[in-house]
């Protein structure tokens, strides 16, 4: 079993902290993406939708979406549950995993797509006022995290999850993106701190 990822990329880097987190060694393969490998036949034929990471398993078959993988891994080694234990806790973790993938994560990828000139090649055609779109959705998205996280430690509750590894590698995401991260966010400044500070923040 090995996962072929990008290692400079923000979906691929949320299945490393996910496999850090439980200890769980698996191989990484790189290709390149602003080369456009995922573009080739044989990764094409691998993931149709041509995206990393993939994690491809001894009898071939391959598992794309970075939850899909990390749901894989987590049926396989439920310690430490990054998932949630009882229904509540697994319906409230996926609710804010959800929010901050598709609420704060991909506005702040289409604000980075639509305006890095790195992104020229593979998001075609940029569109500069698409990615001003994007910006105000990022802050709504940073002030409803501060909301939560002024009432609760961690973002889906009391207990470190996958909502943090994701909120993580979306903040994180938005120094190449170019947003800047307001101060007045106290709350997700002290979060982002503590998550940073984990061992797996480096993977
Ligand atoms: N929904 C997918 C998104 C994967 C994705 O967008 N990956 C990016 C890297 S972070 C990619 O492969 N981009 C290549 C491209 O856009 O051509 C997931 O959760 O894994």
């Amino acid at each position: 079993m090995y996962i072929i990822e990008d290692g400079r990329a923000p979906n691929p880097r949320r299945v490393r902290i996910f496999l850090a987190e439980k200890n769980i060694d698996v191989e990484c393969r790189q290709i390149d993406i602003n080369e456009l490998d995922q573009k080739d036949a044989a990764f094409s034929r691998l993931n149709p939708l041509q995206r990393v990471p993939i994690l491809v398993l001894d009898d071939g078959r391959v598992i794309s979406e970075s939850v899909a993988i990390c749901r894989y891994f987590e049926a396989l080694n439920p310690d430490p549950p990054l998932m949630g234990q009882t229904p509540l806790e697994q319906a409230v973790i996926e609710m804010w995993n959800r929010r901050m993938e598709l609420n704060l994560l991909m506005p702040i990828a289409q604000v980075f797509r639509h305006t890095h000139p790195a992104m020229a090649e593979m998001e075609v055609p940029q569109v500069p006022a698409w990615a001003e779109a994007n910006r105000p959705r990022v802050q709504e998205a940073l002030e409803i995290m501060e909301t939560q996280l002024a009432m609760q430690p961690f973002i889906a509750g009391d207990s470190y999850s996958i909502a943090d590894i994701t909120g993580l590698v979306a903040v994180q995401f938005m120094k190449p993106a170019r947003i800047p991260l307001e101060d007045s966010l106290v709350n997700v400044g002290r979060w982002l701190q503590e998550i940073a500070g984990r061992p797996s923040s480096i993977a």
